[in-house]
């Protein structure tokens, strides 16, 4: 009889839920794959990708020993090579720019959230790259402009207790497709509306959890700022403000309100955002007086040039009808600043040389071109990302990849769109392979992922290649080799103020499972102020904004590339383009997987009737999406899922697996967001032609 194991495991994938997984293995191998049932938040169940994880793990296309380069750049011709050969060309490599007059500036980490494990996310890699004087990396990608915005107003991320969210009546998923992106606050949010809640979507997209919502408002892309100042506008207009959790807990009070009544009256929103007046005047009233009410906003909504100051602006709205004094009120975008973890003993911010320069992410295709300041990029080591599917402005993130004088490490798990052009391919454990710790960003547990079986080939996981490079390079051993349970225990092992993590240690989440942060039932943290500004205050005004010459109140900020403000540029591209992701998919992740690939089916581009005609556009036939930075083909659906003049394009489609051999990030650009330096992903204007 084969002896089965149940191993306690974590989805290290980058969306809120981080589920609680419960892994089978007979004689080694996983067998099964499923929901851990006594995950207090995620109940058992999994998404339709993470349920096929074991057709990752086990895929045929893993990669399971180092290859180097034998042709031309991205044809993707590989030998097999030992790890001590390829990590000694890495060393060798590293060590020669780091001595040449470039210095080892010339060398860029790039990564993303491949995995959030704290571990193989961000720990030893920092520290070594740190170490050897490397460009840092600023990494925006998806987030930074709404912490930007909510670090303003509320001076941290706007959160609550997620199981609190059943408390509330009145739900609006503002630029969050809730049901697909955090599944399991959505089963939450019908909970909640089982109860009574009323359950709105504001998104220019009839995205999925539109379509389950009891109203859907299409909003014109990049203008919720707006919105949001003109809700404020009927909020004081007619009296359904909270005058004494304003009078206690804000400041700025007066010039909101003023800037909110004389500056954005309802016709004016309207005009704006392509919303009708009496459907502003609607949310307004019910906003202002169903409680408690509640706002997801989410990472979808800030990818526009306002992004940061559309975060801002909404996350002012609890504070002005007082929501945040009831447990399931307020506002949620992330609860990843609820934990303590001890980040800078993991990651050594200490050793990076005085004056590095700092890349911003979104800028791959400027950095790999020589057109940011400082020395060339001469080394690129990717790992956890996907720039060559992911990144904006696609053509030229490839021309860099191209470049001969470019060494490019990267570190996978499968042959991506980015590995292809790899001098140097080396292969990565799955989560079924190693020992990682996770917070989460949208609940309140910690966990602890055991390994499940034993590394695939000769795959290593991220700490470990970092630790056998250190040694190649003569790095200090107290350093580096340091196991992956005693970094658990470091990130862990916060001063005894941080509170929330106290009685959380690594024994105790090996043998009880998620173990939640020391945190009241119902958490509201901002019930009675306590915000962690400068002043201590909900900073409808900030002063801060004030000090940089920057407007200090809440403004509409119109996209870069918007029909109203741009009509040359509309002239020729008249479209607003969203991209977020299909469901089966994760970013570019599990693209590969045949039986979710298949589910998605080709790319699509979802057009109104009215866009379609006057175009000669039929369902279901191909055609080209372009602009000037790009172009790319898509298979039309026309219908009512979007409004005349917004088109969506759902992605990350790896280029590999498209009939032209390129995505949705063909068109986008690097423009960054007013604040957070953030990615503009969805303020991007295309035409589309039938073909
Ligand atoms: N299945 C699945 N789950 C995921 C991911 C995935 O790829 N697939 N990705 C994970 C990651 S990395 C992230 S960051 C989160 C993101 O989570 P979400 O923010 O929920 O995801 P998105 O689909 O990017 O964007 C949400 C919605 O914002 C809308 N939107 C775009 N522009 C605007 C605008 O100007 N105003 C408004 N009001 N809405 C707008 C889009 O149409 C989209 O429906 O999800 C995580 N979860
Ligand atoms: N047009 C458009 N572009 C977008 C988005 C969009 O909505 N529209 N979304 C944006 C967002 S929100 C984000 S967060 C970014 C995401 O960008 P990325 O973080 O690049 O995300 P993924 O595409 O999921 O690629 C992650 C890669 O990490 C690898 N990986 C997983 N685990 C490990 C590991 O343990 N070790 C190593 N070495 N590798 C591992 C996976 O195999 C995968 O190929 O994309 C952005 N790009
Ligand atoms: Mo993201």
């Amino acid at each position: 009889m084969a002896e089965l194991q149940v191993i306690r495991a974590v989805c290290p994938h980058d969306c809120p839920d981080t589920c609680g997984m419960l892994v089978t293995v007979e004689n080694g191998r996983a067998i099964k794959l499923r929901g851990d049932p006594d995950h207090p938040f995620t109940r058992g169940f999994l998404c339709q990708k993470v349920s096929r994880y074991l057709e990752r793990v086990y895929h045929p296309e893993r990669l399971l020993y180092p290859q180097l380069r034998v042709g031309p750049k991205g044809a993707g011709e590989f030998r097999r090579a030992s790890w001590d050969e390829a990590l000694d060309l890495i060393a060798a490599k590293f060590r020669e720019i780091a001595g040449s007059a470039d210095g080892p500036q010339a060398i860029l980490p790039y990564s993303y959230a491949g995995t959030m494990g704290k571990l193989h996310g961000s720990s030893l890699d920092r520290r070594f790259f740190h170490r050897l004087g490397a460009s840092l990396l600023d990494r925006t990608i998806c987030a930074t402009a709404g912490a930007a915005g909510c670090d303003i107003t509320l001076g941290t991320r706007a959160a609550f207790d997620p199981d609190a969210i059943v408390h509330a009546r009145y739900i609006i998923n503002w630029g969050s497709n809730t049901s697909v992106t955090n599944m399991h606050l959505w089963a939450l949010m019908h909970q909640a509306r089982k109860r009574g809640a009323t359950i709105v979507t504001i998104d220019p997209h009839r995205s999925k959890t539109a379509e389950k919502s009891d109203w859907w408002l299409p909003i014109r892309p990049g203008t919720d700022a707006a919105l949001a100042l003109g809700m404020m506008h009927i909020l004081w207009r007619d009296g359904w403000i909270d005058q004494d959790y304003l009078d206690r807990y804000c400041v700025g009070v007066d010039q909101l309100r003023d800037r909110a009544l004389n500056e954005y009256p309802p016709e004016k929103v309207s005009r704006i955002t392509n919303l009708p007046v009496a459907d502003i005047e609607k949310l307004a009233r019910a906003y202002g007086t169903i409680k408690p009410a509640c706002i997801r906003f989410n990472y979808g909504l800030q990818r526009h040039r306002g992004g940061g100051m559309a975060v801002r602006t909404i996350a002012c709205l609890p504070a002005v009808i007082g929501a945040w004094r009831l447990p399931g009120g307020g506002a949620l975008l992330s609860t990843s600043k609820l934990y303590p973890f001890n980040a800078a003993v993991l990651e050594r911010p200490d050793l990076i040389p005085r004056g590095t320069r700092t890349i911003n992410m979104v800028q791959l295709a400027e950095a790999l071109a020589g057109e940011l300041p400082g020395p060339p990029v001469r080394a690129i080591y990717v790992y956890n990302a996907n720039p060559a599917a992911v990144n904006p402005d696609q053509r030229r993130v490839l021309e860099g990849f191209r470049r001969e004088d470019l060494f490019t490490v990267v570190h996978e798990q499968f042959p991506t769109d980015t590995a292809m052009y790899a001098d140097v391919l080396l292969p990565a454990t799955s989560q079924l392979e190693h020992f990682d710790l996770h917070g989460s960003y949208g609940h309140l547990y910690v966990q602890t992922n055991e390994p499940a079986i034993e590394p695939l080939g000769e795959a290593r996981s991220n700490t470990d290649v970092f630790r056998l490079l250190a040694a190649k390079m003569g790095f200090e051993p107290e350093l580096f080799q340091v196991s992956d349970e005693e970094l658990a225990r470091e990130a862990l092992a916060v001063p005894a103020s941080n509170g929330a993590l106290k009685n959380v240690t690594l024994d105790r989440l090996r043998r009880e499972g998620p173990v939640r942060l020391e945190l009241p039932k119902d958490y509201a943290p901002f019930a009675a102020g306590n915000f962690p500004t400068p002043s201590g205050k909900c900073e409808l005004y900030s002063a801060r904004l004030a000090a940089q010459g920057l407007d200090p109140l809440p403004a509409y900020t119109p996209p870069y590339e918007d029909p109203q403000t741009r009509p040359e540029l509309a002239a020729k591209y008249p479209l607003q383009m969203l991209s977020p992701p299909k469901p089966a998919f994760l970013n570019s992740t599990f693209v590969n997987i045949d039986s979710l690939r298949l589910d998605a089916g080709a790319p699509t581009v979802e057009m109104h009737p009215a866009d379609a005609a006057p175009r000669g556009i039929r369902p279901g036939q191909w055609t080209r999406v372009f602009n000037d930075r790009g172009s790319y083909r898509a298979r039309a659906v026309v219908g009512e899922s979007v409004r005349p003049g917004v088109v969506v394009c759902l992605g990350v489609y790896w280029n590999r697996y498209t009939s032209d051999g390129v995505n949705v990030n063909a068109t986008t650009s690097t423009a960054l967001t007013d604040f957070g330096g953030g990615a503009t992903f969805f303020d991007n204007l295309v035409e589309v032609a039938a073909e």
